[in-house]
């Protein structure tokens, strides 16, 4: 007879096998034109919507579009998988950029998209575990790393391999229960733990250093025991590269620090405070697409 422990071990043999087999299709060249296509389904759906947060999920973007087709294993068919990797996106006001990651992927039919914002649907301004891909609810600021703490602490505990993404936003950094977190992950040396700040350097209302300056962000975690790399968030071989070499340091958490713009890719979106949850109109949604179209042509 069969045990479940190897009708499991093949599963997940079976599951990393389907991962590798689709990211190794994913050249560089691939991934620019991916990122490209995320940021016109997230300015199309804000734009169908009338409601988003529009500058900081094309400030995130390319570093979702790296995490989920060349760097976790986690996909449709492994979701429910104890071994997946885990993708806990903190600043859970980006959730457009989520969930054009998640549709192109395959957890849910993208045109689910068309109910963004509307009443009744499960598609709602932030992230809840209604919607397939989804690992955790956020939205209230401070409760990814968090989670991913504790979960990473889990990982270990089990003897599992999967690692822990968590997505913070500058803005965010503020909220105590980070730094609570970040003691706890370096006391219980969470290796497997891996905290992105998408460094876009506003917030809500401005400037982060003006709202509530938290520089030096480097220096702060490494002393709190962590292991940080600094890296250009747009930058999609840089991004690889530095999702290549963690966890960093053997036995500390990773932390990256992703130098963004806010609203990139849209001239007058970035680094315009205005367009932190601004919704294009109809003659800046089709400026938002010539210009995306005319990047993309001159790669
Ligand atoms: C606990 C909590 N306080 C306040 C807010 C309101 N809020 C939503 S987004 C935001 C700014 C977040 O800034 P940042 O993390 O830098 O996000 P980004 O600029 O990347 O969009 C605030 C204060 C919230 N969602 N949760």
């Amino acid at each position: 007879m069969i045990s479940n422990e190897f009708l499991n071990l093949s599963m997940n043999i079976y599951q990393q096998r389907l991962f590798i087999k689709t990211i190794s299709k994913m050249t560089e060249k691939d991934l620019i034109k991916k990122s490209n296509e995320y940021r016109k389904n997230i300015l199309k759906y804000i734009y169908n919507a009338h409601a988003g947060h529009t500058g900081g999920s094309l400030s995130c973007i390319d570093i979702l579009n790296v995490l989920y087709n060349h760097v976790m294993n986690i996909s449709p068919e492994n979701f429910s998988s104890p071994d997946r990797d885990r993708y806990i996106q903190s600043k859970g006001h980006s959730v457009e950029a989520l969930f054009v990651v998640l549709a192109d992927k395959g957890f849910f039919p993208e045109s689910d998209l068309n109910t963004l914002c509307k009443y009744g649907s499960h598609y709602i301004g932030h992230p809840t575990r209604k919607v397939k891909g989804i690992e955790q609810n956020t939205g209230a600021l401070g409760h990814g790393l968090p989670i991913s703490t504790g979960t990473a602490i889990a990982g270990k505990l089990d003897n599992k391999k999967f690692r822990v993404f968590t997505l913070l936003g500058d803005g965010e950094l503020p909220e105590g229960s980070n730094w609570e977190a970040a003691l706890l992950a370096a006391h219980y040396r969470l290796d497997n733990l891996c905290a992105i700040i998408d460094n876009n350097k506003l917030q809500i209302t401005g400037l982060t250093i003006d709202v509530c300056n938290t520089d030096p962000i480097d220096a702060k975690f490494e002393s709190f025991g962590w292991s940080v790399k600094h890296v250009d968030g747009h930058n999609i071989n840089a991004l690889i590269e530095t999702f290549n070499a963690l966890p960093f340091t053997k036995d500390k958490p990773s932390f990256i620090i992703a130098h963004t713009i806010k609203g990139k890719g849209v001239s007058y979106m970035e680094n315009n405070v205005k367009w932190h949850h601004g919704v294009p109109n109809e003659q800046q949604f089709a400026q938002a697409l010539h210009e995306l179209d005319d990047a993309l042509a001159a790669y």
